[in-house]
C-alpha cells in the first residue's frame, strides 16, 4: 500500500506508549467493588480512550447506576478514581513503556519526523515524566488543554497546530476505535496499534510499535 510521506507522528498515551490502561481499569474496578457489581476487563475495553467523566458514565452504566447519583456525587467518585490511578502511575518507571515506544521514537526524531503527543489524559505529563520520555516530544497536547473528547479531534488538531503544520502531515497512533475515528475527523492518517477486530477503521494496524517501519509513511 503505497502511502504518503508524512511530516509527523502524533502518538495516543494509553495502549500506545505506556501500559497505563490496566491501572485505568483497575482504579475504575475499585469503584465498582465499592458500588457492588462487576466491572470485567472486557467491560474495561469500553473505557480505553474515553475522556474521565465520560468513562464514569461507562462504568455506572454497567450497574445500571447512571441515574442513581447526582453530578456532585460523580465528581466525587471521579476524584477518588483519579486519585487511586495516580497513586498507581507515580510509581511506575520505564519498564511501563509498550514494545517499540524507546525505539521508534528517538529513529523519527532522528528522521526530521516531529513527535507530538495526543491524548485525551489529565495525567499524561506524569507518565512522560515517570517512563524518562517526556523530552523526545515536540509537542504536547493531552486532556489538560482539550475539552472535547475523541472521536472530537480536538486533542490531534492542537498538537498538528502546535507543530505548524496541516492536519494532512500528520499521521496518528492509536489504540481506541474513537481515537482512530478522531485522528479522521481532523483529516489525519491512523495508524491502529492493536488488533484488526478492535479498530476495523485504521488505515493500517500494527500489533505494537516495535512492528511499525517508519520508512512505510515517514
Ligand atoms: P485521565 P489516552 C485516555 O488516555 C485513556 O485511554 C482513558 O481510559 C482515560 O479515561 C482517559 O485518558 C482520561 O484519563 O482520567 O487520566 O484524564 O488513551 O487518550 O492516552
Ligand atoms: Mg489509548
Amino acid at each position: 500500500m503505497a502511502q504518503a510521506k508524512f511530516q509527523a507522528a502524533i502518538f495516543d498515551l494509553d495502549g500506545v506508549l505506556a501500559d497505563t490502561a490496566r491501572f485505568h481499569y483497575l482504579a475504575w474496578k475499585d469503584l465498582a467493588d465499592k458500588l457492588g457489581f462487576a466491572f470485567t476487563p472486557q467491560d474495561g475495553e469500553r473505557i480505553k480512550g474515553v475522556a474521565r467523566m465520560e468513562a464514569l458514565e461507562v462504568v455506572l452504566r454497567t450497574g445500571h447506576m447512571q441515574h442513581r447519583f447526582s453530578a456532585e456525587e460523580k465528581e466525587r467518585m471521579a476524584r477518588e478514581k483519579n486519585a487511586l490511578y495516580v497513586s498507581h502511575i507515580t510509581r511506575i518507571d520505564q519498564s511501563a513503556l509498550l514494545p517499540g515506544t524507546l525505539t521508534l521514537l528517538p529513529e523519527l526524531r532522528r528522521r526530521g519526523v516531529k513527535v507530538a503527543l495526543g491524548s485525551a489524559s489529565k495525567n499524561a505529563r506524569i507518565i512522560l515524566e515517570a517512563t524518562g520520555i517526556l523530552p523526545l516530544f515536540d509537542a504536547i497536547a493531552d486532556g489538560t488543554r482539550a475539552s472535547k473528547a475523541k472521536p472530537d479531534p480536538e486533542v490531534f488538531l492542537l498538537a498538528a497546530s502546535d507543530l505548524m503544520l496541516d492536519p494532512g502531515d500528520c499521521a496518528v497512533f492509536e489504540d481506541a476505535y474513537s481515537g482512530i475515528e478522531a485522528a479522521h475527523n481532523g483529516g489525519m492518517y491512523a495508524v491502529g496499534v492493536g488488533s484488526a477486530k478492535h479498530l476495523p477503521n485504521a488505515d493500517m494496524i500494527v500489533k505494537d510499535l516495535s512492528r511499525f517501519h517508519p520508512e512505510d509513511l515517514f
